[in-house]
């Protein structure tokens, strides 16, 4: 496989509603999408940089730097037998791993095409419908909260996450127990929490929560081995996994019991299936996350969760809670039973609606092999 061309487009989207994390709140989204050609087919990716740096230090601005400059010189126009060949072609470029992910996704898509398989085939899926549930954000109000999850509830989500931070966790937790009773419920607090909160947390262990996820530092590894044994809540990491050797320093240091996988936090598809499977071989259950993609990157998110080891309900959820309208059609849609048809054509398997992305795009460049130099 041979990629001769790399489309970038840098989007912005406004959210159906706004999203609000430890981090704070955003009415809209800004991400960049990658679309590549290579052998007659096209591959499509998408970048989960958001327009700050707080969730992690990437931003759609270092995305676009670090993919015009470094990475499309080590991928245009050189021969690939296998998309598990990409990640390690760039290895020169230490970090930014969102950047790698975006091209390393959209040659697995088109590796997919030229295969005539879905991706979900090609990534070693074993299942055609994915378990579904949603991840709320910090509200106005414990009222406004209580609403929006009997909407969700309603609509079959699996699970319900809510966010926390310190000043909202118990008394929402509470509440929600109280209004819904022995739901799956789970918490996320994007490293919201120090050591020095552990009694604090400790008081949602009577909630029976299935977890907690990222209470403490985007770097952190160690307090979580101390905090996870202060807590019976079990603590699942996200931000803290941005390589698979961290992701096995957790697993031996038992920093966590559960491992959200977001392929842009760990450079994509293969970096993914490797962090699964050694999830898998140490008895970790793991889920998919999400970062509020547009339907391209949930897409390839579906298709990644079909793999075994995703034993939980992600963080990927229907089209219209996110951006009406999607950028591909027909939207992600889920069923009464909370789960979501992993797409069964070529590739994604979604038809990218090319004049929504041409009216969200701020900003077009195209790459050609022969323009680029190693
Ligand atoms: O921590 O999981 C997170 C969105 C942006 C950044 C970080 C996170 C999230 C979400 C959204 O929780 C999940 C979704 O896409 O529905
Ligand atoms: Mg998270």
């Amino acid at each position: 496989m041979r990629i001769d061309r790399l489309e970038l487009f840098l989007c912005r989207l406004p959210l159906v509603h706004f999203f609000e994390t430890s981090f704070g709140r955003s009415y809209d989204r800004e991400f960049i999408l990658a679309r590549v050609e290579g052998e007659g087919h096209e591959g499509w990716g998408e970048a989960v940089a958001e327009g700050h740096p707080y969730y992690s230090g990437e931003t759609t601005e270092t995305v676009w730097h670090i993919v015009t400059r470094f990475l499309a010189p080590l991928v245009l126009g050189r021969e690939f037998a296998h998309p598990r060949e990409v990640f390690p072609a760039m290895k020169r470029v230490r970090t930014h791993n969102m950047a790698k992910a975006l091209l390393e996704m959209a040659a697995w898509d088109l590796h997919a095409k030229i295969q005539g398989q879905p991706l979900s085939a090609v990534l070693g899926g074993t299942r055609d419908r994915i378990a579904s549930g949603v991840s709320i954000g910090i509200q106005d109000s414990l009222d406004q909260l209580v609403e929006k999850v009997a909407k969700e509830r309603a609509a079959g989500y699996q699970r319900i996450k809510i966010k926390i931070k310190p000043g909202w966790d118990i008394e929402a937790v509470e509440r929600v127990r109280a209004m819904f009773g022995d739901i799956p419920l789970m918490v996320d607090a994007n490293a919201a929490y120090t050591l020095d909160d552990a009694a604090h947390l400790a008081r949602l262990d009577p909630y029976d929560l299935m977890m907690i996820e990222q209470p403490l530092d985007y770097d952190d590894v160690m307090d979580h081995v101390t905090l996870q044994k202060a807590i019976a809540t079990p603590i699942c990491l996200d931000e803290s996994i941005h390589t698979v050797r961290i992701g096995r320093d957790a697993i031996a240091a038992k920093a966590c019991r559960i491992i959200n996988i977001k392929p842009g936090r760990v450079g994509g598809h293969q970096q993914s299936i490797e962090l699964h499977d050694l999830c898998a071989a140490n008895d970790i259950p793991v889920w998919h996350g999400g970062m509020l993609e547009s339907g391209i990157g949930r897409a390839h998110n579906i298709h990644l969760a079909s793999l075994p080891n995703f034993r939980l309900p992600g963080d990927i959820a229907a089209s219209k809670r996110y951006y009406v309208p999607d950028l591909i059609e027909p939207g992600i849609d889920i069923g009464p039973d909370g789960t979501i048809a992993v797409p069964g054509g070529p590739g994604i398997g979604v038809n990218v609606m090319r004049d929504r992305v041409e009216k969200a795009t701020e900003r077009h460049l195209v790459l050609t092999a022969s323009e680029v130099s190693r």
